[in-house]
């Protein structure tokens, strides 16, 4: 139900905003005029699942505009959610009801780059893939990469802290960013935007914005530790006939690639037959398998890296651990191996809607969860061929080397029935081994109701005085998680 503390906009809101930021880009208007379809992309969400109702989408183009802003709309009680790149999968930056969008682009300059410590700092509107584009140029890289990166931003990033393809390697945004510029809803600017690794001066504050999903403030600048960019870049992928392998397989590259690891990421065969289905490429390796797995290294030195390589993979085709494999003999490859995993997201939305579970338990158990949820969604008579179906595929893959599963149900539309069996199934599935329902993609309005299956009464206690004490008023991204 919609809060009547926030009032309706009115056109002296509107008014007011106008003068502040200009009527053109800066304010799209559904009030005094006529615009409706011009705020249909700032409603909906990526996956087609979450649809609001705002009138207003502002655009601030500096840290001052989203102070001015911030503080107007807290003066006078009016709800707000920021947005970035709209790609987050739990329904976190569009609105549930009426509430202002703040969306970010317009905001996106590179401020700084120090090429001696690897220290970028950008504006929170800044693309991913941009950032990494100009880091390339440098000899570096960002920290974090996903199959988002050509729309997300990095405000969005730091504020979901999105884990990504190579957390294995580099770590996640809690130890990479190292400073914040944010605007607290009364318009307080906090500039936390050090350059410094090492900073114990008190509380570590910038950390509590690193995943909050835009409920205590909004980030508009980063600052960001950036790894030197590997010269040598292997990429090998493997069909194994059970988890255990996939597991062996798992333990045998951190103990032989060790240090040039830089990414080990999981698929079921089911997830590649959706893949396929879709995209109707070549597959990479003749024959299918129950599982594959994706493994990257990225070193220095090209000659010492294949040699690891080569003797990791005589090692486990020797064992018995892997079946078959195929390592990426150019970068052309290497894009079209990685389109296997990456592209997972996006084929599986083909057919309508996907019920998404981003799940952490210890990694034993990790894929049995997948096999279950199959077997109770076949059982109910929801998976087939046929357009009455309404489910299209079960399938499990993720970061195998982070513990992080996705699994995901593609469906033919989103529907009730399946909805049942999945919830609360699953949740429960997780609490009873001690895991996280949200490994990373954070809580936003499709996990609000299941926090407790994660989180202590005590812990979500805390979380509600932080809350509280940034967000009096709560108009900070309000009806989602807190
Ligand atoms: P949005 O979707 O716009 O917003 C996400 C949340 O952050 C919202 O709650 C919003 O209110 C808040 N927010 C946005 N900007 C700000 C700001 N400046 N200040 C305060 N709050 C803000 N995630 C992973 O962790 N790992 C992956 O591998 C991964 N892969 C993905 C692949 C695809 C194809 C897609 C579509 C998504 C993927 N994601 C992944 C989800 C991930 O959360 C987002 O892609 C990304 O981190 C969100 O950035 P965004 O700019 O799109 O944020
Ligand atoms: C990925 O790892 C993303 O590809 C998306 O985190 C996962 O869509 C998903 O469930
Ligand atoms: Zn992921």
């Amino acid at each position: 139900k919609r809060n009547s503390k926030f009032p309706q906009i009115t056109e002296e809101h509107v008014k007011y905003f106008k003068q502040l930021l200009g009527a053109e880009s800066a304010v799209i208007d559904g009030v005094t005029k006529d615009a409706t379809d011009d705020l249909e992309p700032f409603n909906g969400d990526w996956m087609r699942k979450y649809r609001g109702h705002t009138k207003l989408v502002l655009k601030p183009g500096s840290t001052e505009e989203v102070s001015k802003v911030l503080k107007y709309c807290n003066d006078n009680m009016l709800a707000v959610v920021p947005q970035g790149g709209n790609s987050g999968l739990v329904g976190g930056s569009v609105p549930v009801f009426d509430e202002i969008v703040i969306n970010m682009s317009r905001m996106n300059q590179i401020r700084s780059f120090d090429e001696i410590s690897g220290t970028l700092v950008v504006d929170a509107g800044v693309i991913l893939e941009v950032a990494d584009g100009y880091l390339g140029e440098r000899g570096h890289i960002f920290p974090l990469d996903l199959g988002a990166k050509g729309s997300c931003h990095i405000g969005g990033n730091v504020a979901t802290n999105a884990g990504g393809l190579r957390l294995l390697r580099y770590g996640s945004l809690h130890g990479s960013v190292l400073g914040i510029e944010a605007v607290l809803p009364d318009g307080t600017i906090v500039d936390d935007l050090s350059k410094l690794r090492k900073n114990n001066t008190g509380y570590d504050l910038k950390q509590l914005f690193i995943g909050a999903e835009g409920t205590i403030g909004i980030i508009t600048g980063i600052s960001v530790l950036c790894p030197q960019r590997s010269s040598a870049i292997n990429v090998a992928f493997f069909g194994l006939e059970s988890y255990e392998k996939v597991q062996l397989a798992f333990k045998e590259a951190k103990g032989q690639l060790s240090e040039i690891l830089s990414a080990f990421e999981l698929m079921d065969s089911h997830s590649q037959d959706l893949v396929h289905n879709v995209t109707k490429n070549k597959r990479p390796l003749e024959r299918e398998h129950p599982f594959y797995c994706l493994i990257e290294t990225s070193g220095s030195n090209s000659e010492h890296d294949n040699e690891k390589l080569e003797k990791f993979l005589e090692y486990v085709m020797e064992n018995d651990i892997v079946s078959d494999g195929v390592v990426a003999q150019d970068s052309t490859q290497v894009r079209s191996l990685w389109g296997w995993r990456e592209g997972i997201p996006e084929c599986l939305g083909h057919w309508g809607g996907v019920y998404k579970y981003d799940l952490s338990i210890p990694i034993a158990e990790l894929y049995d969860l997948v096999n279950e949820t199959r077997d109770k969604i076949t059982a109910a008579g929801l998976l087939g061929d046929t357009p009455d179906d309404p489910v299209v595929g079960v399938v499990g893959y993720g970061h195998m080397g982070d513990s992080n599963l996705h699994l995901n149900i593609a469906t033919r539309r989103y529907d009730k029935s399946v909805e049942k069996v999945l919830e609360p199934f699953v949740y429960e599935w997780i609490a009873k081994r001690s895991g996280s329902i949200s490994a990373e993609h954070g809580l936003g309005l499709a996990k609000k109701n299941y926090i407790g299956y994660s989180r202590s009464q005590t812990m979500i206690g805390l979380m509600k005085q932080i809350k509280n004490l940034y967000d009096p008023n709560g108009i900070m991204n309000p009806y989602k998680y807190i």
